[in-house]
């Protein structure tokens, strides 16, 4: 499958990818004028604030003080850090879990699971027992995640849960869970069972999502898309925006296990944060055990945020993106007290800082990961965000919870980054939407 899904912002991808190929033949050539990029819209990495910005904020202050725009480049990175192309084969590749033995689960969003040698060159027929999916627009077969406790290939607790778009009547759809339990063996995923449905179903083909993570105690985050219908983002007795958190027998954590924030009467049990608009990447942080997840804005406005339960996300009251199509604010504006700010956003592409009266625009999203390795150097505790339309990945560092500094990484490969993850091997390893598993390496 050679065609990419069309990935959010539907209205202007066209438009902002065509300056997206403009930038990085720019990259590669230094010759375009930069008038082809849209007057002042640098395609190179992102510039350093004006002086006497207000330091970046600290995650999820409520309301109040928006944050400044973007944080300073990142220092190069080290010049030996390279990419390497282990597959080109995958088909729409969107989900990555490594195996115990090193190999790896893939899931292609047309509906297909495959598993890839532990070198990432031979890649399985598919496994049989994969439910249906609607692999329209930008639903079909999504993440993919282990057990926490298939630790070993012969575990007997050997369940991968994975996300789908699921059918409903009238050619409705929603984001589901299922588990099965996987023989690798057989190319096999046996006993299914579907674990978790986002209600209701609407019509449309965007937003579903989604990512499941794991946290330390065997619960896992769900993060949902608002399925492009704005306004259900925040109402509590749908699934639509939001991240919920379940068991891994799909019922709601309760007796020794924390329990979801209480939303009130006729919400939904299981719901942990709400407000969002298209959360297609997640991680847990890895020493304050929170959420992270990144998720598409508008027409800019892509944010980073920490889900903590209980908080309000804003979309689509208030967002840091333009309505498409034109330079008018989405929303009431960038900030609402009682909804929570990002900890860092983007208003253009290349992030770059915005000029008032023009245009924003989107990096688009969709895995991220925290690199808790030492082989690639300076980089511990970076978060690494894959971008679609950016056609980048994203080097954050923090300072707490804080975003002190951004770059961006391998513009010159002019590949959409759909799914990022840290192997056992240290390595990051990149999916992409025209089928290459890249590690990244040094
Ligand atoms: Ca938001």
């Amino acid at each position: 499958m050679s065609a990419t899904p069309p990935d959010d912002k539907s209205p202007d991808l066209k438009r902002r990818e065509s300056l997206v190929r403009l930038g990085s033949l720019w990259a590669a050539t230094a010759a375009l004028p930069l008038a082809a990029c849209g007057g002042s819209d640098s395609p190179t990495p992102s510039p350093v604030p004006p002086p006497g910005s207000a330091p970046p904020p600290s995650g999820g202050s409520s309301g109040g003080s928006p944050p400044p725009a973007p944080p300073p480049p990142a220092p190069a990175p080290a010049p030996s850090i390279k990419t390497t192309v282990l597959n080109n084969t995958l088909e729409g590749p969107w989900g990555l879990a490594f195996l115990p033995d090193g190999r790896m689960l893939v899931t292609q969003r047309a509906g297909s699971m495959v598993i890839l040698s532990a070198d990432g060159k031979t890649k399985s027929g598919g496994l049989a027992g994969v439910p249906t999916v609607v692999s329209t627009g930008q639903g079909g077969l999504l993440d993919v995640a282990l057990d926490p406790d298939f630790t070993t290939m012969n575990s007997t607790s050997n369940w991968v849960y994975f996300s789908y778009s699921e059918s409903g009547s009238g050619g409705l759809a929603g984001t589901a869970v299922g588990k099965a339990r996987l023989d690798v063996a057989s190319g096999q995923l046996l006993e299914f069972t579907r674990i978790f449905q986002q209600l209701p179903k609407v019509d449309g083909g965007n937003h579903f999502g989604s990512r499941i993570v794991f946290r330390g105690d065997k619960t896992m985050f769900i993060t949902l898309g608002e399925r492009d219908k704005g306004s259900p983002a925040q109402d509590l007795t749908t699934h639509l925006g939001k991240v919920v958190r379940i068991k891994r027998d799909g019922n709601v954590p309760d007796g020794t296990l924390e329990l979801n924030p209480d939303f009130g009467a006729g919400s939904k049990p299981n719901l942990w944060s709400y407000g969002h608009r298209n959360p297609q990447g997640a991680a847990l942080h890895p020493t304050t055990g929170e959420l992270w997840e990144a998720e598409h804005g508008p027409q800019g406005g892509d944010e980073i945020n920490i889900a903590r339960a209980g908080k309000n996300y804003g979309w689509p009251v208030i967002s840091w993106g333009q309505q498409y199509g034109t330079t008018t604010q989405f929303g009431e504006g960038t900030a609402k007290a009682g909804m929570e700010q990002p900890v860092t956003y983007w208003e253009k592409i290349d992030g770059s800082a915005w000029t008032a009266g023009t245009a924003k625009s989107s990096i688009a999203p969709s895995g991220i990961a925290f690199y808790t390795g030492d082989k690639l150097t300076g980089w511990t505790g970076n978060l690494f965000v894959g971008a679609l339309a950016g056609m980048a990945l994203w080097r954050l560092t923090l300072d707490g919870n804080t975003v002190s500094s951004r770059e961006r990484l391998f513009a010159d490969l002019g590949e959409r980054i759909r799914c990022v993850r840290q192997g056992p091997d240290g390595w990051l390893y990149l999916l992409t939407d025209s089928g290459k598993l890249i590690r990244v390496e040094q």
